[in-house]
């Protein structure tokens, strides 16, 4: 077979494997002929790791956990929850954020018109999530260029991001601003990669899977780990599909993992036929914000994404308070951290608890401990010593 016939019949990546900063990246087809062996592998997972350090250097010069405290809007934080919404200029965050809030937050056909974060509240099923409506940023943000970086640091501390888009613009836009959020750390709708890394005294570096590798081998994982000055380590991998960007995520371990929503606002200026194509992309809402339409989807799966747990307070003798519940997280919920939103002293105090709800065994009520975990609208009575 000739070599033209055989290139012709191998399928390459449209994108190469590697990030930007790689040689590998350049638009230099043999590059990417190169058949991927051992040396290459060790390469690559070299060139992962010294990016993501590069990458951590620039977020934080001092050698800091990587974008939390100290660059970002000061912001009071109220609420259970908070939403960022996070996007390009005028694509209409602040449209959105004054209509859903209340709150006013200057809107105008010119970019760069929110300067720093305005902070909102609204009410969902009886919760009060606050909204944070922040400047526009623009490509190369974690880089520090505009407001960016201050802006993907209060979006690092939000309960969910919601990326805003203009449906009039290219949807190109949603992988420059997810890659601007990846850059500073936020993984977005993903969890954690069930791999762990131990570090020992002695013994070299053991690796154990439980799922096959498929996208990293045992040469990546050493080129990597040899690059964080790891020479004694147990890696156990149990993620399946597991890339060396999962294992650097993991040693580098100052990641974020929220929740992402996106916005597709201006559905006001298309046809019906381009929203039903909207309606394929994934973790999509689209919305109106000028004309109010299809907002009322948008709240329903912001409150499912943030999986808050309602749960109401029922004193002796008397019928629950729906009024207000105790808003509480999923992976939070148990009877101690339900005491604890309401008063330290009350654990310590608990003798039983009674619930009623999807959570309890049966509809008369269950008697449980400090440990028991808490379902959304549960009712709740505190029994003291
Ligand atoms: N047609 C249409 N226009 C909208 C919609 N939402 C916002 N706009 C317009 O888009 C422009 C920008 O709106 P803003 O809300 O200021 O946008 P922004 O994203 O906050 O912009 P920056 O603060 O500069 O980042 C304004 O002229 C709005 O009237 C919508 O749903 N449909
Ligand atoms: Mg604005």
């Amino acid at each position: 077979m000739s070599i033209a016939t055989r290139k012709s019949r191998m399928r390459w990546p449209e994108v190469c494997l590697c990030t930007t900063a790689c040689l590998l990246h350049l638009p230099n087809v043999s590059n990417h002929l190169a058949q991927k062996n051992k040396a290459t592998s060790y390469h690559l997972g070299q060139l992962k790791a010294k990016l993501a350090k590069l990458r951590r250097e620039l977020i934080s010069p001092s050698g800091g956990g990587g974008g939390g405290g100290g660059i970002g809007f000061d912001v009071a934080r109220t609420g259970v929850a908070s939403v960022g919404f996070v996007g390009f200029p005028s694509v209409g965050k602040s449209t959105l954020m004054s209509k859903l809030t209340g709150t006013h937050s200057e809107v105008s056909e010119i970019d760069f018109t929110t300067l720093t974060t305005v902070p909102g509240t609204v009410k969902v099923h009886g919760a009060p999530i606050q909204i944070l409506d922040l400047p526009g940023i623009i490509e190369g943000a974690n880089d520090g260029r505009g407001r960016g970086r201050q802006v993907i640091a209060v979006a690092r501390t939000c309960n969910l991001i919601f990326i805003v888009l203009d449906v009039l613009k290219p949807l190109g836009d949603k992988k420059t601003i997810q890659s601007e959020l990846e850059g500073f750390g936020i993984r977005l709708n993903k969890r954690p990669p069930a791999v762990m890394v131990r570090k020992k005294d002695k013994g070299g570096i053991a690796i154990t899977n439980t799922v096959p590798l498929t996208n990293i081998d045992h040469d990546e994982i050493k080129a990597v780990l040899s690059e964080y000055k790891l020479s004694n380590a147990d890696v156990t991998i149990r993620e399946p599909n597991c890339t060396s960007d999962d294992l650097v995520d993991v040693i580098e371990g100052n990641r974020v993992y929220i929740p992402a929503l996106y916005v597709l606002n201006k559905i006001d200026a298309i046809s019906i036929e381009e929203l039903d194509l909207l309606y394929k992309i994934p973790n999509s809402v689209p919305v109106s914000s000028k004309e109010w339409m299809n907002i009322d989807e948008l709240i329903e799966r912001m409150w499912e994404a943030l999986q808050l747990v309602r749960v109401y307070t029922k004193p002796r003798g008397q019928s629950p308070d729906y009024s207000t519940p105790v808003v509480l997280r999923r992976g939070r919920c148990t009877v101690d951290d339900f005491c604890n939103t309401i008063h330290k002293e009350i654990a310590k105090q608990m003798k039983y608890a009674i619930v009623w709800g999807s959570s309890a065994k049966h509809a008369r009520g269950q008697k449980v401990g400090l440990d028991h975990v808490l379902e959304d609208e549960d009712v709740v009575h505190i029994s003291k010593r």
